[in-house]
């Protein structure tokens, strides 16, 4: 069994797949910490866990003028400053299951927990590459930076991604090969010994495992670049769909969902108010600049308190512009209108280039069910 070595994990997780293993925490625990702890991070892996020693690890780098560079894990440590962010990753598919609910699509039927936050350390992957010989000539021709994983199918493919040169390179791209999450190593799950993190971007591109760097006037050729995590029309079906007609998934679009209350359950009339939390975030370092809730299907709309740290008498310094790579979790009490027997709870989220969510599903339903951000809508009953 190739998953024989899989890491135990943490019960609460709600498991979506066991081989290879996808899980969520539940919704109503996501919110309560600002930083996700690692155990109910979401995770997802299309393989098995590779399990890696860390003494013989190697990280292979190409496309370099030297030509191939192995860097061992404690010289990846030792060599380069040690950098650390705190950044949101998320699926393509979070919210799937919205999405099955319109029409049926192909993948996990998440629901709206392939999302977490969390403080990763390592070096810059600039510093890496610059140290080895990066320059103007590579930059000439090169547009990408591929990465493979450990993680192995068994015909022999690894998992692979790759993302634009320019994020890779840039000075405020703050793309880390990460050796810790929330301040210890990575654990097996979230790709142990080193990772790619790529904030911002969506979590495909966060290559775990980190195997191999290559650096490229191409994309990645895997399967996970080309024929997946690509978004299309509603009007595309499997019989139609050319996946070289749209680009791979790189930055995510604005995001946000409620966690609290849960679908089905009841507010009291008699605690006059109903208090409504849940996440906000949005790809390419666009920071949440706002959220919108009603409890009246969106016909009136109240602004929520936006969090920013776990301690709320200590929020976080706001981040450079375009560098916004942390979600921020929101909170409100809205008064209970007074006739109504039911709460339709809406939230939608802004960010700082105005972007915000539909309103609904159907008009950005796709056959791979990704980037699913609609309105998020629960409803629960009034109580007496
Ligand atoms: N990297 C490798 N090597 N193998 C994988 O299966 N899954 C990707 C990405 N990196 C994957 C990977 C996907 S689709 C996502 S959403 C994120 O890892 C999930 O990261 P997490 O499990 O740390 O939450
Ligand atoms: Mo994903």
């Amino acid at each position: 069994d190739p998953y024989s070595a899989e890491p135990t994990r943490h019960p609460a997780l709600q498991i979506n797949s066991l081989k290879p293993f996808n899980a969520e925490p539940p919704a109503s625990i996501l919110s309560d910490n600002y930083i996700t702890p690692s155990v109910i991070f979401f995770k997802r892996n299309h393989l098995p866990v590779p399990r890696v020693d860390p003494e013989a690890y190697r990280l292979e780098i190409e496309g370099l003028p030297g030509g191939v560079v192995s860097l061992s894990l404690s010289e990846l440590k030792s060599r380069f400053p040690k950098h650390t962010i705190t950044a949101t990753l998320q699926c393509a598919g979070n919210r799937r299951s919205e999405m099955n609910e319109v029409k049926q699509v192909k993948g996990l039927n998440w629901g709206i927990a392939a999302i977490s936050n969390a403080t990763w350390s390592g070096a810059r992957l600039r510093d890496v590459l610059l140290s080895y010989g990066f320059g103007p000539e590579v930059a000439a021709k090169a547009k990408h930076v591929q990465f493979e994983g450990l993680d192995k199918d068994v015909t022999g493919t690894a998992y692979g991604a790759s993302v634009p040169l320019n994020k890779a390179m840039s000075e405020e791209g703050d793309v880390l090969l990460a050796y810790e999450m929330n301040g210890e190593d990575l654990p097996p799950d979230h790709g142990y010994p080193v990772r790619v993190v790529v904030p911002g971007v969506v979590g495909a591109r966060n290559v775990k495992w980190l195997g191999k760097i290559v650096v490229s006037d191409e994309e990645s050729k895997s399967h996970w670049q080309q024929n997946d995590y690509k978004g299309f029309s509603p009007g595309t079906d499997w019989d139609t769909v050319d996946f070289k007609s749209a680009p791979a998934i790189q930055e995510l679009p604005i995001q946000s969902a409620i966690t609290h209350p849960a679908e089905g359950t009841s507010v009291d009339r008699s605690d006059g108010e109903v208090t409504v939390k849940g996440y906000a975030w949005s790809g390419g370092g666009r920071e949440v600049v706002r959220v919108d809730v009603s409890v009246d299907g969106g016909k009136t709309w109240h602004v929520a308190q936006l969090r920013t740290s776990d301690q709320e008498q200590h929020p976080a310094p706001p981040p450079p512009p375009g560098r916004a790579w942390a979600w921020k979790l929101w909170e409100i009490d809205v008064p209970i209108p007074q006739r109504a027997q039911e709460l339709e709870i809406v939230c939608k989220a802004v960010d700082s280039s105005y972007n915000t969510q539909p309103d609904t599903v159907a008009p950005i339903w796709n056959l791979r069910g990704v980037l699913s951000n609609a309105w998020h809508r629960v409803k629960v009953k009034v109580s007496e």
